[in-house]
């Protein structure tokens, strides 16, 4: 019972129990951040969803509210499902969500703070009028949720909002409705977009991005989405799609055609579904908000259990919150978005070891010094000789992180990183690494992976090699950065162009049986880190609210 207690997290959201699933509605309102999420009151499994409630002042440190919203009427009985927040000029709040209603049929229902004045947005009064929409008769009743935060269109002074759907040939399809009062809507002809063979698009998420080098501020208000002309060089529009089907998160960058309502990706190999993942490992159901405090755009993805619903029913809780990544586009590749923890987050860094020109000898590892090794954050870049990379012509063509044998494999450039949650014996431990493969025209190729599965002597757990392509520009260095929180490894390549987050359940390499080391299997030669840091991490030390209706 302590190992499961072990597995709670020290700084990354979670309840205090029971079932969570995905973030709804985050917004900043008078001084506080919000996080609603879907939670289950009552067990550690998926049911009787209701809309939990948490407030910070720095996205680090929570308090934990009363449950925001119940299922307590015909339109949401079955749920109060995944919605989001708009805040009008008029200062107003707007949250939309999806009701599963007592035919289980997908409504979307109007939602707003019972009192403006009060930060804390405790109480919410659900419209008299609710539904406010209902499925078109093209689709499935029960294939037509998730609402996004509205942005606004100076054409013709409305509001609108993408809704995610399925059509009858199985695209995934994503849906615009305008409205003026958030009350009466309209659906626009024709579809924003539509990916043929990805099913249902659940958490769809649409906003802009600054591409202009210039620009010290990349992130753009949706509610002024809209309005960005589409012949302007340095605006991309992200679309964002949560796939039933794989329950992964794709996304794309291209650009926003408001008048004819559509979007299209850039590269369309590279369109929702087909091409990029925010996170290549677990991750779904993610939502995004402007910030207007450090005005950024700001993710928040849902990190589910790779473990039994069993262990999950014994341990009394079941899932957690990722970090809250700023997201920008990546004006060097041009090619992708790029990740990475909020700055915030820094602040809970405690007693840290750097190491300078660290060259570890091929089929070698190394223990590195952290004495709490539960909660860290690792800053690592590595280099690699040229007169190794002269050798690249012999490096393998076909790689992949699934398919290359994991940490234990070895290649010419690869694997080397670190294991983390790792016993003295190593028989415990989850690597984080890269490994250079070689493309056909004889370029270089790096992939960045998780292999967990080593992570657990326990036999009920999913563990499998994640990763993917991480793009590295001529004349960079390799860098990765690791989180590393109880039963989480949350990390970043390459200033968070490729993602993956692993649940990870040690038994062995817990408390202090728990250590961090560098490895190299790359039979080409030692390899160099040029630094590494690694920071042992505070807790955020989460409270519950204390019942009155004032400041926690
Ligand atoms: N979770 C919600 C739905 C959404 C799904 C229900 C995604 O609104 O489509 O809990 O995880």
């Amino acid at each position: 019972n302590s190992m499961l207690q072990w597995q709670r997290t020290g700084f990354h959201f979670q309840p205090e129990k029971n079932w969570m699933n995905d973030p709804n509605g985050p917004v900043y309102y008078k001084g506080w951040y919000h996080l609603f999420y879907q939670y289950n009151p009552d067990a550690a499994v998926w049911g009787n969803i209701t809309w939990g409630h948490a407030v910070s002042h720095d996205m680090v440190h929570w308090y934990h509210l009363p449950l925001a919203m119940v299922p307590d009427q015909w339109y949401d009985i079955n749920g109060v499902w995944t919605g989001s927040a708009t805040i009008g000029p008029d200062g107003q709040v707007y949250m939309l969500y999806t009701g599963s209603t007592n035919a289980s049929v997908q409504v979307q229902n109007l939602a707003i703070p019972s009192d403006l004045s009060d930060p804390l947005l405790l109480h919410w009064t659900k419209y008299e009028g609710n539904p406010v929409l209902t499925p078109p008769s093209n689709l499935l009743p029960k294939d037509f949720r998730d609402p996004t935060t509205a942005w606004f269109d100076n054409s013709d002074s409305t509001w609108r909002i993408a809704i995610g759907s399925k059509d009858d040939s199985h695209a995934g399809i994503a849906l615009v409705y305008k409205t003026k009062d958030f009350i009466s809507y309209e659906q626009i002809p024709g579809l924003l977009h539509k990916v043929a063979k990805t099913g249902m698009w659940e958490c769809v998420d649409f906003y802009a991005v600054s591409a202009s080098l210039s620009s010290a501020n990349q992130a753009i208000d949706t509610t002024v989405l809209a309005t960005m002309s589409n012949s302007q060089d340095d605006v991309r529009h992200v679309l964002k799609a949560s796939m039933d089907d794989d329950r992964n998160d794709y996304y794309a960058v291209g650009r926003y055609d408001a008048i004819n309502n559509k979007w299209k990706p850039d590269n369309a190999q590279i369109d929702v579904g087909i091409g990029l993942r925010y996170d290549w490992g677990i991750f779904y159901a993610s939502k995004t908000f402007f910030d207007p405090v450090k005005q950024r755009r700001i993710l928040w993805g849902w990190i589910g259990e790779t473990d039994s619903e069993k262990a999950d029913i014994r341990k009394g809780w079941a899932s957690l919150m990722s970090l809250p990544r700023t997201v920008l586009f990546d004006v060097k590749t041009k090619s992708n978005l790029l990740q990475w923890p909020v700055e915030e987050v820094e602040q809970l860094r405690l007693n840290s070891t750097t190491y300078n020109n660290l060259t570890i000898d091929t089929a070698s590892y190394f223990r590195l010094s952290a004495s709490r090794a539960a909660q860290l954050d690792i800053v690592a870049e590595f280099e690699i000789k040229n007169t190794t990379l002269e050798k690249a012509v012999e490096a393998d063509e076909e790689y992949s992180c699934t398919t290359g044998g994991g940490a234990a494999g070895s290649g010419l450039f690869g694997p080397f990183g670190f294991l983390v949650l790792a016993d003295k014996s190593l028989s415990e431990q989850t690597a984080v690494y890269f490994y250079i493969s070689r493309n056909s025209n004889g370029s270089l190729k790096t992939h960045f992976c998780h292999d967990e599965t080593r992570s657990s002597k326990a036999t009920d757990i999913v563990k499998k090699v994640v990763g993917n392509v991480v793009p590295v520009l001529s004349g960079e260095t390799l860098t990765m950065r690791i989180l590393v929180d109880h039963s989480i490894v949350e990390s970043f390549a390459q200033g968070g162009r490729t993602c993956i987050t692993s649940r990870v359940y040690p038994t062995k390499a817990i408390d202090d049986a728990a250590g961090v080391y560098l490895f190299n299997n790359a039979t080409a030669g030692p390899i160099t880190a040029k630094s590494i840091t690694i920071w042992e991490m505070g807790s955020s030390n989460n409270r519950s609210y204390n019942g009155n209706d004032g400041q926690p």
